[in-house]
């Protein structure tokens, strides 16, 4: 699969590609003062783009169960110096992580291709926005909202639920002008889901598939690999090596991850044995 990217610009998505988590807030990147270090975060930009990363996910506002909201100012205080310092230095792919239309469009304008966005463009404007700027979009599912998503969570059917949720928002973004060329989906894990509903939507992967469009997941330290193997989210590489594979044997064409080098690694395995089954498999 092929996502279109703004400026002609075009990512093949017929291997498993990283995408690289910057989180751009005073708890990760602080100078020791209130403001953050644009250095250092630079450097962890560079860093993983040399460990293999294709898209670097610059996000100014937590999404972690019960963080507390920043204003547009702040938000674009914390990303817009480094995306553009990055986009500068580096020919790589941008990812702004934002809920709000006035973030996406000054990302936009400052070098980011790709929005995404964890409430699936549903905030007023922000589909207009993401057109004019002829962005790619990330559309994932979350139940409820950041602070309080994960109090008690509840579906019918979770895999239907997320399905019919995901199609809807598909749907309203061609209507109102962004190709599905454009558009990655995300059944996004932790985001108002149990343990039960983040390990059905990882077995069931492969339904999102009838979507017809690349799926991006994001499984990397969250709270479900600690409740699977009781560790600190310090310690949870290797769970979430074990996640990023199985959703990448499940139909998942893009990783959301901290861990860069080890994923980028992980997904290779997972790609040369998925290239020799269909090697196998085609008529000689
Ligand atoms: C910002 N963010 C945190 N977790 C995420 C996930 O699972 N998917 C996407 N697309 N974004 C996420």
């Amino acid at each position: 699969m092929i996502l279109e990217l703004p400026r002609g610009r075009r990512l093949d998505l017929s291997s498993p590609l990283v995408m690289g988590v910057l989180n751009i807030t005073p708890d990760s990147f602080s100078d020791g003062g209130r403001h953050i270090g644009i250095a250092a975060a630079l450097a962890a930009a560079h860093r993983m783009l040399d460990e293999g990363a294709t898209i670097i996910d610059i996000g100014g506002e937590s999404t972690r169960p019960g963080a507390d909201q920043v204003s547009v100012t702040e938000e674009c205080d914390r990303v817009l110096p480094l995306i553009e310092r990055l986009c500068a230095e580096r020919d790589c792919i941008v990812s702004i992580d934002t809920m709000k239309p006035a973030v996406m469009q000054a990302a936009c304008r400052a070098g980011a291709a790709i929005i995404n966005d964890v409430n699936a463009l549903q905030a007023p404007g922000a589909i207009e926005i993401a057109a004019a700027e002829q962005a790619a979009v990330c559309l994932m599912h979350m139940q409820g909202e950041p602070r309080t998503m994960q109090l008690a969570p509840t579906y019918c059917s979770v895999i239907d639920e997320v399905s019919s949720f995901l199609e809807s928002r598909v749907a309203a973004c061609v209507v109102q002008g962004i190709p599905a060329a454009r558009l990655l989906i995300d059944p996004g894990f932790g985001f108002g889901k149990t343990l039960a509903h983040n390990l059905e939507l990882l077995a069931h992967l492969p339904r999102f598939q009838l979507l017809r469009l690349p799926i991006l997941v994001g499984m990397s330290r969250k709270g479900m690999l600690g409740e699977i193997t009781g560790r600190a989210v310090a310690e949870r590489t290797a769970a979430g090596l074990a996640a990023a594979t199985l959703a990448v044997c499940n139909g998942a064409s893009l990783v959301r991850t901290h861990d860069v080098a080890a994923t980028v690694d992980a997904l290779k395995v997972a790609d040369a044995v998925r290239r020799a089954a269909q090697a196998l498999s085609a008529p000689s």
